[in-house]
């Protein structure tokens, strides 16, 4: 499918272009500033704002290290170091490593994959203002005095009621879960896009490896940060309103929180490092002047990499009294894990062995990472070893491994990315002499902080306390540390600033300055709102290398898309493994909405910091209100099934394309959704090992008739959808929203009978584990089925005023397959809560 190429006059082009930009630019101003939903404009904040707290995260552990510099230093005192402790290693993982490499991979793929935007901009919007209001709320507790302090790992029961009495662990709890929504967004909206939105002809053995390795991670984020979510909102209810899930006195256990953090903070580790290692592989091809060695190897060692993370969590817990069983198998595969990361390792010095590698400033950030990451490779391993780990266990040797892995594995490959990137963001080059310095200076400095932290460790100097005891022999040792660590810091802020001002000051770059084969240098630098003027035709891993006018074609107006003649932001659909051209995608343009939800949501959970719980519920309208509107105002709902994606070149809108995006996100959220509702299954198996009487006696949960009346509705809806559906097939609209009315009442109803049901055979959730357990599966439910009403009432209106029919069914599929999900489901909830006490 290639459009007729006619050529056109000067003039010609320029109004073609002129459209374009018009259609594609951000609103001039203040208003434009808050509005704009553009993925280059979104994702730049995100990275910038992602290296402010990386600033303030390094100025709090400044702070630590000199407290640590001398035995007996009185810099921070112990309440104050706990809080620097807790604020550093959250910034860092929650607000600085996951947010930069979201930011760098929504610049990043749309541009990769020659796309003019990602699916869903008002996502990417959103999701910004959520990590940036989450991490603001996070620093707001140092205005009240109310820092949390217990640790950026959250270990209950020190953060329960009894030993965090102040508001410090729920600015944590909240602040985090808030700012979480974007990675959270992010995943979603880099599925779909990697999935669908490739320009045409990158099948899925021409897709860039960065594209790969985002893919994979955003798959682990969604099955990653729900058991992490679902345990800061446990932890949540049990200090707001007395649920019981982590105390032993009433049923509970404090290792579930252990259980649930680590599920997600190993696979974390990974969500941080594989984007990483997408940087390292698309660098040194460039920088060895040939493809990479091994793409297939790669791919697959970044898909196992997500799976084995996973199976890796108890490694975090040698220590807490497991199973001997269990501490064999997690520490074989602790191990296993280095191998992957071993072929991706070993394929990269291949390509550099086999190639003509040539030294800039970005390959010196790669060569630093590798001796960085294989050192922090080999701890792991050692630690990986049981009797090991019980012996380093909280001491130093355990702070160095973590920093040689994540500032080895992340800051070295992203400062790599920063410089190789740049060229495309600013237009101009970094300086290479300042970069090298300031290299140096990283490199040094980093080694001489965190190498005498092994040792210092194994001497036994424990971490996360704010001294350590006299005559270990380590004072030298730490004194080093921290004078290394100003190093460091110094060489960090150098390098940022260097990559500010080469925006400014930076010599002119032409296209293309490293010489690299991938689609995103096809683009003029600095790159314009459209990315491309016309979607590319794509025919090699590296289209440049192959064939070098991509770059001229693509930037001639003249392809497919190549004109904004609808005055639409239109993006080009393709399919899932062939990516040949399927669908024409409206995004939306710049807009409100999202800060308006977002903002809703800051108030809404201000309002629940302060205990004012009531105005917390009554703001729950305007949220919703916004989330409505913009939804109803979302993409261009009044699309025709068919637009024209070229002179010539029908393609059906998303409305009317089975691979629409909106589809696919429902995928994605279920996923996720799938995920937290596992989690919840998980604590309520997990709390039921670990009491005897479950349920305790007086709270017996049978299924009296009211249950299964309950029951018996929920699975009346889906037929109830389903009959919606092929009525809306068949032509008959009116039908269809009696079939969603109808799901509307039955979903009422089983609401009322079942939430009825529950508090008859629970009783009030604060006396026993088991009650808050069952409550909270029921809750949950209750909540999607509310969502699920919610959704067909919206549909309903649609079909009401005509945006749906039978050529454009897309939003009725979502309602109906997103209730087929609920009422599954609610079985599943059900069957817990009612047969699984009587089955025991
Ligand atoms: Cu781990």
């Amino acid at each position: 499918m290639t459009a007729p190429a006619r050529p056109l006059g000067a003039a010609q082009e320029r109004r073609r272009r002129h459209r374009l930009a018009r259609v594609w630019s951000n609103r001039p101003g203040w208003v434009g500033q808050l509005t704009a939903v553009n993925h280059s404009t979104v994702a730049m904040r995100f990275i910038v704002t992602g290296f402010a707290f990386l600033l303030v995260g390094g100025a709090l552990s400044m702070f630590i290290r000199l407290q640590l510099a001398w035995f007996g230093n009185e810099v921070l005192d112990p309440q104050r170091y706990a809080q620097f402790v807790t604020l550093h290693g959250t910034t860092m993982m929650f607000l600085f490593a996951v947010p930069i490499m979201e930011g760098f991979a929504m610049y990043l793929l749309p541009k990769m994959l020659g796309a003019r935007d990602l699916p869903f901009p008002r996502l990417s919007a959103f999701g910004y203002w959520c990590y940036l209001f989450g991490g603001l709320f996070l620093y707001s507790s140092l205005l009240f005095d109310a820092a949390p302090d217990g640790g950026w790992f959250m270990y209950v029961p020190l953060t329960d009621a009894t030993f965090s009495p102040g508001r410090g662990a729920d600015f944590w709890l909240i602040g985090v879960t808030f700012a979480e929504i974007a990675a959270v967004t992010a995943a979603v909206e880099l599925i779909v896009a990697v999935l669908i939105t490739r320009a045409p002809g990158m099948d899925i053995r021409r897709m860039p490896l960065f594209a790969w390795a985002i893919l994979v991670t955003a798959f682990m984020i969604a099955f990653g940060f729900p058991p992490l979510i679902l345990a800061s909102v446990l932890l949540e209810m049990q200090r707001a309103f007395d649920f019981v899930f982590f105390d032993v006195a009433r049923g509970g256990d404090p290792l579930l929180w252990q259980h649930l953090f680590w599920l997600f903070g190993h696979p974390e580790v990974y969500i941080i490092f594989l984007p990483a290692a997408g940087v390292v592989s698309m660098v040194i091809p460039t920088f060895a002047r040939r493809p990479v060695v091994g793409y297939l190897w790669i791919v697959l060692a970044l898909v196992s990499t997500g799976f084995l993370s996973f199976g890796l969590w108890v490694h975090h817990m040698f220590a807490v009294g497991i199973p001997l069983l269990a501490l064999a198998f997690f520490s074989a595969a602790s191990m296993a894990v280095a191998i992957p990361t071993g072929i991706q390792v070993f394929a990269w010095i291949a390509t550099l062995w086999s190639g003509r590698p040539w030294l800039r400033l970005p390959m010196l950030h790669i060569l630093g990472f590798f001796v960085v990451f294989v050192l922090g490779g080999l701890t792991g391993v050692m630690l990986a070893l049981v009797p090991f780990d019980w012996q380093a266990h909280d001491t130093h040797f355990v702070v160095a491994h973590l920093h040689y892995v994540l500032i080895g594995g992340l800051m070295f490959p992203l400062f790599a990315g920063l410089y190789y990137w740049l060229p495309l963001a600013s237009g101009r080059m970094p300086s290479e002499s300042l970069g090298r310095t300031a290299f140096w200076l990283v490199f040094v400095g980093f080694n001489l902080t965190f190498l005498p932290m092994h040792l210092t460790g194994l001497l036994g100097m424990p971490r996360r306390a704010h001294t350590y005891p006299q005559g270990l022999g380590v004072e030298w040792l730490n004194l080093l540390s921290t004078a290394a660590g100003f190093v460091l810091a110094t060489g960090m802020i150098a390098i940022l600033l260097d990559a500010a001002l080469s925006f400014r000051h930076g010599r002119r770059s032409g296209r293309d300055p490293w010489h690299a084969g991938t689609l995103e240098w096809a683009l003029q630098h600095p790159v314009p709102p459209y990315n491309f003027a016309s979607v590319p035709q794509v025919d090699d891993r590296y289209p440049l290398w192959r064939d070098p006018t991509v770059a001229e074609r693509s930037a001639r107006a003249d392809g497919l898309l190549g004109d904004a003649a609808h005055g639409r932001r239109e993006v080009l659909g393709t399919g899932v493994l062939t990516a040949a051209p399927e669908q024409v995608i409206r995004v939306s343009g710049s807009t409100w909405w999202p800060l308006l939800a977002a903002l809703a949501i800051a108030a809404l959970l201000a309002c629940f910091i302060a205990k004012w719980y009531l105005a917390a519920v009554l703001l729950l309208a305007p949220l919703l209100a916004a989330l409505l509107a913009w939804a109803w105002t979302t993409g261009d709902r009044t699309a025709p099934a068919q637009l024209e994606a070229a002179p010539g070149v029908l393609l059906p809108s998303q409305y009317a394309c089975r691979n629409a995006p909106g589809w696919w996100a429902l995928v994605a959220t279920l996923l996720i959704d799938g995920s937290l509702f596992a989690s919840l299954v998980f604590a309520y198996f997990y709390l039921w090992l670990g009491t005897e009487a479950w349920p305790p006696a007086g709270m017996a949960a049978g299924a009296g008739p009211a249950a299964w009346t309950a029951l018996a509705l929920l699975a009346a809806c889906w037929g109830a959808v389903s009959w919606s559906e092929r009525a809306l097939h068949g032509g008959r609209a009116t039908a269809a929203q009696a079939g969603l009315g109808v799901a509307v009442l039955l979903g009422g109803g089983f609401l009322w009978l079942h939430l009825a049901a529950v508090a008859g055979v629970a009783g009030p959730p604060s006396v026993h584990a088991y009650a808050s357990v069952v409550w909270t599966l029921a809750g949950f439910h209750a909540v999607h089925v509310a969502v699920a009403m919610l959704l067909a009432l919206y549909a309903a209106a649609g079909l009401r005023k005509g945006h749906v029919d039978a050529a454009r069914p897309l939003e009725l599929r979502i309602t109906a397959a997103f209730w087929r999900y609920v009422v599954g489901q609610g079985a599943i909830a059900w069957a817990v809560i009612h047969l699984f006490p009587e089955a025991l």
